[in-house]
């Protein structure tokens, strides 16, 4: 039984070693099994076992593919069908899984469903104990309740060092202006407990395409194995350490006090009062895989907010001449006003910028996967909101 020896479920046959635990939480029908169908890029795990069917754990590593085995709390165990429905799961304490996908290797994903904070048992602790990364699952439509936060805050003392946010159902979300709105809240109301937050959109329809990737990527499970990937070998992808819960809290910096001699919003960047210019600077510094960012304006100045002074510059410049070209030329096909800015995106590297309301100036950031294009929009975001407070 998982009380008496928790380690010994998690055999998956690696031999490298203990392989890196991801454990997949959150609420009744969140979208946990469909985070780990992403993640497989197959449908694998059935879809919904129902608001009061069987909620087992999942475990799934990497191996040759063989059936799920069913294992009951009195030990016994049972294969089940290749493709298995809500009824081979009931009575089920823990369903274990195999899976040859190659990003799969070295990780090993464990489903745990979470209901109530006072329900929370021994158990469920000790898996999470044992885990390298926690993700959160929560529905796009109603993410963050006030019953998801007791959970996470019920479970500070378990919470592996690492741990993120996904938003499931994205696809059901009417637009991406309704998107970033939720992920930037979530962000907000999250800050200090998740370092990232990530956009799913997992429908079983996405997830069957999702074995070519260009279809990952859209469903954000590209997105968040990257994310996986660099929580397991920092050294690969990561440029800077995580930043200390505190510094990940941007949420809303408090108001400027006002104050007539303070510039408006005319001024140069380079003019603006040192205590705004820090608190963009604090924003920036919260977004890991950052490589530059800053505020350019019309006339040809840059205020670096992070990166290297050059590299910054020539970003603005690119910024810029995006900008002046968009907005001469996007009014075609009834386009309804100026455009708010944009994403550039290479393989390996993006640029977001955005203007900034009521100025002449834009906000920049870049950078490298696998930062996720969600955590880059909540970054810009921040900044956008941060610098038309002053
Ligand atoms: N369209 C869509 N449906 C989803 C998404 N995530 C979950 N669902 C559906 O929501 C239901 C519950 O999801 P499931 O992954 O079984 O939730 P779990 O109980 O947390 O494991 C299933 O019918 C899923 O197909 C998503 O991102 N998009
Ligand atoms: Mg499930």
């Amino acid at each position: 039984m998982l009380k008496q020896n928790p380690e010994a479920v998690y055999d998956t046959g690696e031999s490298a070693g203990k392989p890196f635990r991801v454990a997949i939480c959150g609420e009744v029908r969140s979208g946990k099994s469909t985070l780990v169908n992403l993640l497989l890029r197959a449908n694998v795990l059935p879809a919904s076992l129902g608001d009061d069917g069987p909620r087992p754990v999942i475990t799934v590593g990497h191996g040759p593919r063989c059936p799920m085995i069913a294992v009951y709390p009195d030990g016994s165990r049972d294969k089940l069908a290749a493709d298995p429905d809500t009824l081979a799961f009931a009575g089920a304490e823990r369903i274990e899984v195999q899976h040859g996908t190659k990003t799969l290797a070295g990780f090993e994903l464990i489903e745990i469903p979470l209901t109530r904070a006072e329900e929370i048992s021994e158990d469920q602790r000790a898996l999470l104990r044992g885990a390298d990364v926690m993700i959160w699952v929560t529905i796009a439509s109603q993410a963050w309740r006030l019953t998801e936060k007791t959970i996470v805050e019920t479970l500070a003392e378990e919470r592996p060092g690492h741990a993120l946010i996904a938003i499931t159902r994205a696809d059901k979300l009417r637009s991406d202006g309704d998107r970033q709105r939720i992920a930037d809240r979530v962000m907000k109301e999250t800050a200090g407990i998740f370092s990232d937050c990530l956009m799913v959109s997992g429908a079983r329809k996405l997830i069957k395409g999702a074995s070519n990737a260009e279809g990952w990527e859209q469903t954000g499970g590209a997105g968040l194995q990257a994310l996986l990937n660099g929580f397991r070998d920092p050294a690969a992808t990561d440029r800077e350490p995580r930043p200390e819960p505190e510094a990940a809290a941007p949420a809303r910096q408090p108001e400027p006090a006002s104050d007539p001699a303070a510039p408006g919003p005319d001024r140069a960047p380079e003019d603006a009062p040192l205590s705004g210019t820090d608190t963009l600077r604090q924003v920036a510094a919260t977004l890991r895989g950052l490589s530059a960012a800053g505020l350019a304006d019309a006339s040809g100045e840059c205020l670096v907010l992070d990166g290297e002074d050059a590299h910054c510059r020539a970003l603005a410049e690119t910024c810029r001449a995006s900008f002046a070209t968009l907005a001469g030329s996007y009014g075609f096909m009834g386009a309804d006003g100026a455009p708010e800015g944009a994403e550039i995106a290479t393989v390996r590297h993006r640029l977001l910028y955005a203007a900034i309301p009521g100025s002449d100036r834009l906000v920049f950031l870049a950078c490298e996967a696998p930062t996720s294009i969600g955590t880059a929009r909540s970054a810009l975001n921040r900044l956008r909101d941060a610098a038309a407070r002053f």
